[in-house]
Formats: C-alpha cells, sequence, structure tokens
C-alpha cells in the first residue's frame, strides 16, 4: 500500500523539518479498518482476559524499555521540555496499559436475580462485548499520553483501532506500533493511519460505515464536525474537549502552596493542556498580592531549549498557533487588559528565534464579557480577577460554555466542598491541579465533551454489555 501525498513533521523549537510524513488516502484508511476489523475474528478475539491484560502490560514494558526514544520522539515533535516528558507524557503512557490491564482484570458482572410472575426466578446477568474497530482521533498537546488513555481501555476491552494522531505529532504513535508487535498484538489489532481532520485521514475514518464506534480529543468545534460525520451510522462517541478553566483562591488559602499551583495550572505545557487555568479570581484582600507573586514566579519560568533539563516552558506547536495567542494577546490589550507580565515573543539570540515561542502572559483589568475571557486560547495567557464574595466567585467561574475543569484554594474545607459541589465542570480540584487517579470519571461538561473515560467509565463506553437472561 503506497502514500502519493506526504507533509513535513516540523520541530516547534526551531522551525527544522524532523520528517516526511505519508498522508493515508481514503483507500489506505479503509484497508487499515478493514486489517483492523479483520484482527477481530483472529487471535485477538480469542484472547482471554487475562491473556489480554497480559499482553497490555508487555505494552507498558515496551514503553519503558524504549523510554528515552518515546521521551526524544515526543519532545522533538511537541516541543515540550524533556523534564516534563520525561515526567508525565511517558510514564503516563506505561501507566495508562497498566491502570486498564489491573481494570479489565477485576471488572466484575452485572447480575439481577429476577422473580418471575409464576413464582420462579430467572437470572440476569450482563457480559461485556467489544465495539469492534475503534476510531481513535487525538490531538498534538499530550501526544502519548491521551493516545493511550483511549488506546488502552479500547484494546483492554478486547476492541481493534484504527488511530488518528494529529498532523503535528505523528511519532509516538508511530513508535508505539514497534512496541505493540514486541509486546505479541497481534497485526492489525493496532492501526495507524497519518493525514489532517476535514477531506483526509480524520474525516474519512469518521465516516467510514464499518467504525463502529469513535473516541476523540481536541477542539469542541471539530467535536462538531465529527459528530455530523457520524451521525448517519449512528456511530457512538466519546468527546473530551476544549476548556477556559477557572481557579478560585480564597484569602485563606495556603498563600505560597496557591501561587506554584496556579502557575502550574496556568503555564504548564506552555499551557497546551486542556486542564489549564485561562481565568483566576482571587479573593480582594489578598489580591495585588497574589497578582505580583504571581507575577514574580511564572516571569522567572525558565523558557528555552526543550532539550536542557532545566527548561520550564517550551515553545507552542506552531508558527499557526502561536499567531492565534497573539491574537489573542492583542485582542486582550484592545479589550482593555493591563499586562501584568509577558504579551510579547522571546529573543534568544541563536536559533531558537526560529522556533514558536512566546511569553508567559498574565492580565489584569478585562470585563467579564471580553472574548478573550470567554474564548479558549490554549497558550501560557490567564486573566486574574477580584472577587468579594464566594456567590460572585461561583457565579464568574460558571460563566462559560465550557465545563471541564475547576481548581479551588482555600484551607477551609468546608467550604472547599461546598464550592466544589457547585461548580458546572466535570473535574474539581481543591488545594491541587491536574492530580490524577485514572479510575476516576474524567470528562466536560457542557461545550466540554460528551461522556466520562476513567476506569469503569471506559470500560462501559468501549464495550456493549449483552444482558443474558436465563430462565431457572
Ligand atoms: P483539533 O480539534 O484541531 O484536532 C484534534 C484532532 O482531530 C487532530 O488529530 C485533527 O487532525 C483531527 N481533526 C480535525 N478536524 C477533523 C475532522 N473534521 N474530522 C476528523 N478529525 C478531525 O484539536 P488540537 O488543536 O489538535 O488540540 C487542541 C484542542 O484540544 C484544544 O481545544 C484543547 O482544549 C483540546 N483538548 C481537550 C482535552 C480534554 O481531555 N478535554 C485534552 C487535550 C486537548
Ligand atoms: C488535556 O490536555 C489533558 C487531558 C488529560 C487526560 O486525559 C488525563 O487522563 O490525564
Amino acid at each position: 500500500m503506497s502514500c502519493t501525498r506526504t507533509f513535513a513533521d516540523v520541530n516547534p523549537a526551531n522551525g527544522t523539518v524532523i520528517a516526511q510524513v505519508a498522508e493515508a488516502d481514503e483507500s489506505l484508511v479503509d484497508a487499515a479498518v478493514q486489517a483492523a476489523r479483520k484482527a477481530l475474528r483472529g487471535e485477538w478475539g480469542r484472547l482471554t482476559v487475562r491473556e489480554r491484560a497480559a499482553r497490555l502490560r508487555k505494552v507498558a514494558d515496551g514503553i519503558e524499555a524504549r523510554f528515552d526514544c518515546f521521551v526524544t520522539a515526543e519532545v522533538a515533535d511537541t516541543g515540550k521540555p524533556i523534564a516534563l516528558a520525561s515526567r508525565l507524557d511517558v510514564p503516563r503512557a506505561a501507566a495508562n496499559f497498566r491502570a486498564f490491564a489491573d481494570l479489565i482484570s477485576a471488572a466484575g458482572l452485572e447480575a439481577f436475580q429476577t422473580e418471575t410472575p409464576d413464582g420462579q426466578s430467572a437470572l440476569n446477568y450482563a457480559v461485556r462485548k467489544p465495539l469492534g474497530v475503534v476510531g481513535i482521533i487525538v490531538p498534538w498537546n499530550l501526544p502519548v499520553l491521551l493516545l493511550t488513555w483511549k488506546l488502552a481501555p479500547a484494546l483492554a476491552c478486547g476492541n481493534t483501532v484504527v488511530v488518528k494522531p494529529s498532523e503535528e505529532t505523528p511519532a509516538t504513535a508511530t513508535l508505539l506500533a514497534e512496541v505493540m508487535q514486541q509486546a505479541g498484538i497481534p497485526d492489525g489489532v493496532y492501526n495507524v493511519v497519518h493525514g489532517f481532520g476535514p477531506n483526509s485521514a480524520g474525516e474519512f475514518l469518521t465516516q467510514h460505515e464499518d467504525v463502529n464506534a469513535v473516541t476523540f480529543t481536541g477542539e469542541s468545534q471539530t467535536g462538531g464536525a465529527i459528530m455530523k460525520a457520524v451521525a448517519a451510522s449512528l456511530k457512538p462517541v466519546s468527546f473530551e474537549l476544549g476548556g477556559k478553566n477557572a481557579a478560585i483562591v480564597f484569602a485563606d488559602a495556603d498563600f505560597d502552596e496557591a501561587v506554584a499551583g496556579i502557575s502550574e495550572a496556568a503555564f504548564l505545557n506552555t499551557g497546551q493542556v486542556c486542564l489549564c487555568t485561562e481565568r483566576v479570581y482571587v479573593e480582594s484582600p489578598i489580591f495585588d498580592r497574589f497578582v505580583d507573586a504571581l507575577a514574580g514566579k511564572s516571569g522567572g519560568l525558565r523558557v528555552g531549549s526543550p532539550m536542557e533539563k532545566t527548561t520550564e516552558l517550551g515553545p507552542l506547536i506552531s508558527s499557526q498557533h502561536r499567531e492565534k495567542v497573539l491574537s489573542y494577546n492583542r485582542l486582550a490589550r484592545e479589550e482593555g487588559a493591563t499586562v501584568v507580565i509577558g504579551g510579547g515573543v522571546p529573543e534568544f539570540g541563536n536559533s531558537l528565534d526560529r522556533g514558536f515561542y512566546v511569553q508567559p502572559t498574565i492580565y489584569t483589568g478585562l470585563p467579564e464579557s471580553a472574548r478573550s475571557v470567554k474564548e479558549e486560547i490554549f497558550g501560557p495567557v490567564c486573566h486574574i480577577a477580584p472577587f468579594d464574595t464566594e456567590e460572585e466567585a461561583i457565579n464568574k467561574a460558571n460563566d462559560t460554555k465550557y465545563g471541564l475543569a475547576a481548581s479551588i484554594w482555600t484551607t477551609n474545607l468546608k467550604r472547599g466542598h461546598r464550592v466544589a459541589q457547585q461548580m458546572n465542570v466535570g473535574i474539581t480540584w481543591v488545594n491541587c491541579w491536574f492530580l490524577r487517579d485514572l479510575r476516576t470519571p474524567f470528562g466536560g461538561a457542557g461545550r466540554s465533551g460528551i461522556g466520562r473515560e476513567g476506569g469503569v467509565h471506559s470500560l462501559n463506553f468501549y464495550s456493549e454489555p449483552n444482558n443474558i437472561c436465563i430462565r431457572l
């Protein structure tokens, strides 16, 4: 099978081309789907749960055995700091496989003993069946972490998959194919097609008649396009989408902990995490002090080469994305923002000047109605506003069409608990951010998603219950 078109994979830290990538046309996507369908009927479809779990654990071992390769590939594709890829992305890829190997091994069956009208009984029990061929479409910000977050439960449930990684970050999904093969995952179970969304591999995959379900992480607008594409064939979807996440800092918060936590929540991965905080609400008595402290901490983040072990902030993913972030910086100024730090492009005096860097940026002074307070920017940018009452903070935090995540900073746990329950989001952190337990429900409310993954929620999405009723 050959591809006639290729596209360039660019290193965002210096603009150099890392690789030419083969773009899958419609016939190649079809071949991948047919391979996946065929593999359902082969050895993979006959494995016991225990055997499948054992192979997933081998995949985890295989990722760890090639840890440095995964880190290097992820860093080159995304420009994320090597320290971050080593501490977050690649370990989580291995952990995702182990977690779902454990979860599927421990999963029970739903069962009911049913009384029948004639005084006898019946036994109902639901077995899990794979959905079949699952299409997985993922973004560029945490490529291998987000891919494996969907892939591991899909395989644990016995499905086969066709994966469409982001056109910006094709490397680690490709590398994973080698690990799969070495771990004894049969041919055809894990298929990768490269390309773009509309009129390319992404759309061909979502429209394919023989794909049984689509799981997607990316922009809310793309979620809408995929929903239209799957409507005709009524495929189930799981969507993890965008956010405009708020943090609420009460005056009684542990000040230093809150400053460190918000700095991480706003700027990790150069602000390119769906969970990142772009709106910070700080109780009035500590507002000025908090703004100064956050500016001091965040202004001191080390922006530089992703390959330097001490670098804390790399570039944005592409020049196009940088243009989007800078256009929001211009908009925020037009809307009346005070720039506390950043707002521009750093200068290095070396090859990094050809990379897609921006400065960590903090604003104050915007009205809640400003577009830059309402729309997802997905860069190292946050706006800080004061509040006077708990109710005001809750209302402001909830005044968004999105609903992915929130964080609350207070030493009063009664208040933390009370406010957390009023957040219209899928995930609320109290005195922490992005602290993950893979068994918990993960996803968004409103325009931030459809459905939940994580733990049993993933098993429920990636499998179909077949209820068996036996008259006793
Ligand atoms: P994107 O929606 O532009 O692209 C995501 C993927 O979808 C890519 O692989 C792309 O090629 C593909 N795609 C685009 N159009 C398509 C179409 N019409 N049909 C099929 N596939 C299509 O998102 P992005 O720019 O890569 O990622 C950033 C966005 O992802 C942000 O909005 C961010 O908040 C969101 N995100 C959400 C989560 C979450 O868990 N909720 C996690 C990470 C990122
Ligand atoms: C979004 O960019 C981050 C998503 C994180 C997860 O899906 C996860 O499982 O931690």
